[in-house]
Protein backbone atom coordinates (compact mmCIF):
# COMPACT_ATOMS: atom_id res chain seq x y z
CA UNK A 1 0.00 0.00 0.00
CA UNK A 2 0.74 3.73 -0.84
CA UNK A 3 -0.78 6.85 1.16
CA UNK A 4 -0.62 10.11 -0.76
CA UNK A 5 -1.31 13.14 1.43
CA UNK A 6 -1.86 16.98 0.89
CA UNK A 7 0.13 18.64 3.56
CA UNK A 8 -1.81 22.15 4.95
CA UNK A 9 -5.46 21.97 4.96
CA UNK A 10 -4.90 17.94 5.04
CA UNK A 11 -2.55 16.37 7.45
CA UNK A 12 -1.66 19.81 9.07
CA UNK A 13 -4.65 22.39 10.22
CA UNK A 14 -5.26 25.38 7.74
CA UNK A 15 -4.78 27.75 10.01
CA UNK A 16 -1.77 26.33 13.13
CA UNK A 17 -0.08 23.78 11.02
CA UNK A 18 -0.72 21.27 13.73
CA UNK A 19 -1.24 17.46 13.20
CA UNK A 20 -1.75 15.74 16.72
CA UNK A 21 -5.30 14.19 15.37
CA UNK A 22 -2.84 12.49 13.02
CA UNK A 23 -0.40 11.40 15.43
CA UNK A 24 -2.50 7.25 16.02
CA UNK A 25 -2.54 6.83 12.60
CA UNK A 26 1.12 8.14 11.51
CA UNK A 27 2.67 5.51 14.41
CA UNK A 28 0.47 2.77 13.19
CA UNK A 29 1.26 3.51 9.39
CA UNK A 30 4.79 3.16 10.05
CA UNK A 31 4.84 0.11 12.11
CA UNK A 32 3.08 -1.27 9.38
CA UNK A 33 5.24 -0.30 6.89
CA UNK A 34 2.62 1.52 4.59
CA UNK A 35 4.72 4.64 3.27
CA UNK A 36 2.99 8.44 3.63
CA UNK A 37 4.10 10.83 1.16
CA UNK A 38 3.80 14.31 1.42
CA UNK A 39 2.40 16.20 -2.25
CA UNK A 40 2.47 19.37 -1.28
CA UNK A 41 2.43 22.92 -2.75
CA UNK A 42 5.19 23.24 0.01
CA UNK A 43 9.18 23.69 -0.73
CA UNK A 44 11.54 20.99 -0.44
CA UNK A 45 13.55 23.42 1.83
CA UNK A 46 10.34 23.53 4.02
CA UNK A 47 9.28 19.84 3.61
CA UNK A 48 12.68 18.21 4.42
CA UNK A 49 13.02 19.49 7.93
CA UNK A 50 9.00 19.03 8.34
CA UNK A 51 9.08 14.95 7.14
CA UNK A 52 11.22 15.02 10.32
CA UNK A 53 9.09 15.59 12.97
CA UNK A 54 6.17 14.25 11.14
CA UNK A 55 8.40 10.71 11.18
CA UNK A 56 8.40 10.84 7.89
CA UNK A 57 12.13 10.75 6.83
CA UNK A 58 12.16 7.37 4.96
CA UNK A 59 9.72 8.08 2.54
CA UNK A 60 9.69 10.12 -0.81
CA UNK A 61 8.04 13.45 -1.11
CA UNK A 62 6.79 15.28 -3.59
CA UNK A 63 7.09 19.00 -3.17
CA UNK A 64 5.78 21.93 -5.48
CA UNK A 65 2.75 20.61 -6.78
CA UNK A 66 4.97 17.96 -8.32
CA UNK A 67 8.02 19.73 -9.78
CA UNK A 68 10.34 18.22 -7.52
CA UNK A 69 10.53 14.79 -5.75
CA UNK A 70 12.87 13.61 -2.95
CA UNK A 71 13.66 10.15 -3.20
CA UNK A 72 15.31 8.32 -0.14
CA UNK A 73 17.51 5.45 -0.66
CA UNK A 74 15.23 2.27 -1.25
CA UNK A 75 13.45 4.45 -4.02
CA UNK A 76 16.35 4.99 -5.68
CA UNK A 77 17.31 3.35 -9.53
CA UNK A 78 21.16 2.30 -9.01
CA UNK A 79 21.44 3.38 -11.97
CA UNK A 80 19.63 6.30 -12.80
CA UNK A 81 19.55 8.65 -9.00
CA UNK A 82 22.01 10.38 -7.85
CA UNK A 83 21.42 10.63 -4.12
CA UNK A 84 22.90 13.24 -2.02
CA UNK A 85 24.99 13.00 1.50
CA UNK A 86 21.60 13.20 3.09
CA UNK A 87 20.67 9.96 1.54
CA UNK A 88 17.88 11.72 -0.87
CA UNK A 89 18.20 12.01 -4.45
CA UNK A 90 15.95 14.85 -6.26
CA UNK A 91 14.04 14.62 -9.47
CA UNK A 92 13.02 18.05 -10.44
CA UNK A 93 9.86 16.90 -13.43
CA UNK A 94 8.91 20.85 -13.74
CA UNK A 95 10.54 23.72 -15.77
CA UNK A 96 12.76 26.51 -13.71
CA UNK A 97 11.65 28.51 -11.13
CA UNK A 98 13.35 31.65 -13.11
CA UNK A 99 11.29 30.84 -16.40
CA UNK A 100 7.90 30.95 -13.82
CA UNK A 101 8.66 34.57 -12.68
CA UNK A 102 10.57 35.99 -16.09
CA UNK A 103 7.12 34.94 -17.87
CA UNK A 104 5.20 35.59 -14.67
CA UNK A 105 6.38 39.26 -14.98
CA UNK A 106 5.75 39.21 -18.98
CA UNK A 107 1.62 38.43 -18.54
CA UNK A 108 1.64 41.28 -16.05
CA UNK A 109 2.49 43.98 -18.26
CA UNK A 110 1.01 42.84 -21.49
CA UNK A 111 -2.34 42.29 -20.03
CA UNK A 112 -1.98 44.56 -16.78
CA UNK A 113 -3.74 42.47 -14.91
CA UNK A 114 -2.83 42.89 -10.66
CA UNK A 115 -1.28 40.18 -8.45
CA UNK A 116 1.49 39.59 -5.74
CA UNK A 117 3.94 37.17 -6.16
CA UNK A 118 5.47 35.27 -3.30
CA UNK A 119 8.75 36.60 -3.73
CA UNK A 120 7.57 40.48 -4.13
CA UNK A 121 6.14 40.20 -0.44
CA UNK A 122 8.22 41.33 2.58
CA UNK A 123 8.97 38.42 4.84
CA UNK A 124 6.35 39.97 7.72
CA UNK A 125 3.83 40.29 4.79
CA UNK A 126 4.00 36.79 4.22
CA UNK A 127 4.17 35.83 7.88
CA UNK A 128 0.88 37.59 8.48
CA UNK A 129 -0.43 36.06 5.04
CA UNK A 130 -0.11 32.78 5.88
CA UNK A 131 0.67 32.52 9.57
CA UNK A 132 3.90 30.88 8.86
CA UNK A 133 6.30 30.97 12.03
CA UNK A 134 9.63 33.46 10.39
CA UNK A 135 11.94 30.59 9.88
CA UNK A 136 9.14 28.72 8.00
CA UNK A 137 8.04 31.39 5.93
CA UNK A 138 11.74 31.79 5.00
CA UNK A 139 12.26 28.04 3.37
CA UNK A 140 8.64 28.52 1.81
CA UNK A 141 10.20 31.36 -0.05
CA UNK A 142 13.11 29.18 -1.37
CA UNK A 143 10.74 27.87 -4.84
CA UNK A 144 12.29 25.49 -7.03
CA UNK A 145 9.48 24.92 -9.53
CA UNK A 146 6.49 27.22 -8.72
CA UNK A 147 5.47 30.60 -7.94
CA UNK A 148 2.64 31.35 -5.51
CA UNK A 149 0.72 34.15 -6.00
CA UNK A 150 -1.96 36.73 -4.58
CA UNK A 151 -4.78 37.32 -7.17
CA UNK A 152 -5.38 40.53 -7.01
CA UNK A 153 -7.68 41.71 -10.00
CA UNK A 154 -11.03 40.36 -10.73
CA UNK A 155 -11.77 37.24 -11.31
CA UNK A 156 -13.26 37.51 -14.90
CA UNK A 157 -9.71 38.57 -15.65
CA UNK A 158 -8.33 35.16 -14.81
CA UNK A 159 -8.88 33.41 -17.69
CA UNK A 160 -6.83 35.76 -20.41
CA UNK A 161 -3.57 35.64 -17.79
CA UNK A 162 -4.48 31.64 -17.81
CA UNK A 163 -4.04 31.39 -21.30
CA UNK A 164 -0.82 33.92 -21.77
CA UNK A 165 0.80 31.77 -19.28
CA UNK A 166 -0.42 28.42 -20.89
CA UNK A 167 1.26 29.74 -24.20
CA UNK A 168 4.11 29.22 -22.19
CA UNK A 169 3.70 25.68 -20.71
CA UNK A 170 2.72 27.24 -17.69
CA UNK A 171 -0.21 26.60 -15.77
CA UNK A 172 -2.51 28.01 -12.62
CA UNK A 173 -3.91 25.83 -9.89
CA UNK A 174 -5.44 26.92 -6.80
CA UNK A 175 -3.16 25.87 -3.44
CA UNK A 176 -5.54 26.90 -0.06
CA UNK A 177 -4.15 30.74 0.11
CA UNK A 178 -2.78 30.82 -3.13
CA UNK A 179 -2.43 30.82 -6.46
CA UNK A 180 0.76 28.54 -7.74
CA UNK A 181 1.94 29.14 -11.23
CA UNK A 182 4.09 25.92 -12.40
CA UNK A 183 5.09 24.05 -15.93
CA UNK A 184 2.80 21.22 -16.80
CA UNK A 185 3.36 18.53 -14.03
CA UNK A 186 0.79 18.80 -11.34
CA UNK A 187 0.15 16.24 -8.04
CA UNK A 188 -1.20 13.71 -9.82
CA UNK A 189 1.43 13.50 -12.97
CA UNK A 190 4.09 13.41 -10.06
CA UNK A 191 1.98 10.71 -7.70
CA UNK A 192 1.68 8.39 -10.99
CA UNK A 193 5.41 8.77 -11.51
CA UNK A 194 5.98 7.49 -8.10
CA UNK A 195 3.73 4.71 -8.17
CA UNK A 196 5.13 3.28 -11.40
CA UNK A 197 8.59 3.82 -9.36
CA UNK A 198 7.17 1.00 -6.87
CA UNK A 199 6.02 -1.10 -9.56
CA UNK A 200 9.67 -0.66 -11.31
CA UNK A 201 11.04 -1.76 -7.84
CA UNK A 202 8.76 -3.91 -6.51
CA UNK A 203 7.57 -5.30 -9.74
CA UNK A 204 3.86 -5.10 -8.19
CA UNK A 205 1.15 -2.54 -8.24
CA UNK A 206 0.19 -1.14 -4.49
CA UNK A 207 -3.26 0.06 -3.74
CA UNK A 208 -2.77 3.65 -3.08
CA UNK A 209 -5.26 6.27 -0.93
CA UNK A 210 -4.76 10.00 -1.35
CA UNK A 211 -5.76 12.59 1.00
CA UNK A 212 -6.11 16.19 -0.13
CA UNK A 213 -8.46 19.37 0.75
CA UNK A 214 -7.91 21.94 -2.28
CA UNK A 215 -8.32 22.60 -6.16
CA UNK A 216 -4.82 21.41 -6.96
CA UNK A 217 -5.28 18.24 -5.36
CA UNK A 218 -7.61 16.88 -7.65
CA UNK A 219 -5.58 15.34 -10.42
CA UNK A 220 -3.51 13.59 -7.35
CA UNK A 221 -7.08 12.25 -6.03
CA UNK A 222 -8.30 11.11 -9.51
CA UNK A 223 -4.53 9.03 -9.81
CA UNK A 224 -5.22 6.87 -7.13
CA UNK A 225 -7.53 4.06 -5.92
CA UNK A 226 -9.32 5.36 -2.90
CA UNK A 227 -9.77 9.29 -2.37
CA UNK A 228 -10.73 11.22 0.63
CA UNK A 229 -11.42 15.01 0.01
CA UNK A 230 -11.36 16.58 3.43
CA UNK A 231 -13.67 18.98 4.52
CA UNK A 232 -11.83 22.50 3.70
CA UNK A 233 -11.90 25.41 5.48
CA UNK A 234 -11.53 27.98 2.54
CA UNK A 235 -14.99 27.03 0.54
CA UNK A 236 -13.76 25.86 -2.66
CA UNK A 237 -15.12 23.59 -4.74
CA UNK A 238 -13.18 19.99 -4.86
CA UNK A 239 -14.92 17.04 -6.92
CA UNK A 240 -12.51 14.94 -8.30
CA UNK A 241 -13.46 11.97 -11.11
CA UNK A 242 -13.11 8.91 -8.81
CA UNK A 243 -15.76 6.71 -7.85
CA UNK A 244 -14.03 5.63 -4.61
CA UNK A 245 -14.62 8.64 -3.02
CA UNK A 246 -15.03 9.75 0.66
CA UNK A 247 -15.84 12.96 1.92
CA UNK A 248 -14.38 14.05 5.65
CA UNK A 249 -16.70 15.51 8.19
CA UNK A 250 -14.09 17.27 10.54
CA UNK A 251 -11.39 19.27 8.33
CA UNK A 252 -7.54 19.28 8.59
CA UNK A 253 -5.88 16.77 10.28
CA UNK A 254 -9.07 15.33 12.07
CA UNK A 255 -10.64 14.74 9.06
CA UNK A 256 -7.28 13.22 7.40
CA UNK A 257 -7.65 10.54 10.50
CA UNK A 258 -11.30 10.25 9.67
CA UNK A 259 -10.51 9.54 5.91
CA UNK A 260 -7.93 6.83 6.27
CA UNK A 261 -10.02 5.25 8.72
CA UNK A 262 -12.79 4.98 6.79
CA UNK A 263 -10.95 3.15 3.93
CA UNK A 264 -8.26 0.96 5.91
CA UNK A 265 -9.76 0.60 8.99
CA UNK A 266 -9.94 2.02 12.67
CA UNK A 267 -6.50 3.41 14.05
CA UNK A 268 -7.13 1.74 17.57
CA UNK A 269 -7.42 -1.65 15.66
CA UNK A 270 -4.22 -3.61 15.47
CA UNK A 271 -4.03 -5.07 12.34
CA UNK A 272 -5.61 -2.92 9.21
CA UNK A 273 -8.19 -5.70 7.29
CA UNK A 274 -6.86 -6.42 3.89
CA UNK A 275 -3.82 -7.87 2.93
CA UNK A 276 -0.64 -5.15 2.74
C1 LIG B 1 1.49 27.83 0.02
O1 LIG B 1 0.70 26.70 -0.20
C2 LIG B 1 -0.59 26.61 0.38
C3 LIG B 1 -1.07 25.17 0.33
O2 LIG B 1 -1.83 24.77 -0.71
C4 LIG B 1 -1.58 27.58 -0.23
O3 LIG B 1 -1.62 27.79 -1.44
O4 LIG B 1 -2.35 28.11 0.56
C5 LIG B 1 2.93 27.50 -0.36
O5 LIG B 1 3.58 28.66 -0.71
C6 LIG B 1 3.73 26.83 0.73
O6 LIG B 1 5.09 26.83 0.38
C7 LIG B 1 3.51 27.48 2.08
O7 LIG B 1 4.07 26.71 3.10
C8 LIG B 1 2.02 27.65 2.37
C9 LIG B 1 1.79 28.36 3.68
O8 LIG B 1 0.44 28.55 3.94
O9 LIG B 1 1.41 28.39 1.31
MG1 LIG C 1 -4.29 21.77 1.16
MG1 LIG D 1 -1.16 21.83 -0.57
Amino acid sequence: RLLFTDLDGSLLDHHSYDWGPARPWLAQLKQLGVPVIPVTSKTRSEIVPLRQALGLADTPFIAENGAVVGLPLAWCHARIDRPGPDGLAIRTLGVDIGFVRKRLAVWRERLGVRFTTMSEMSLDELVDYTGLPEPEARLARMREGSEPLVWEDDESRLEGFREGLAGDGLQLVRGGRFWHATGTVHKGSAVSWLIERFEALRGRRPLTLALGDGPNDIPMLEAVDQAVVIRGCHGLDVSPRQPSLYRSEATGPAGWAEGVAHWWGRADRRVIPAVL
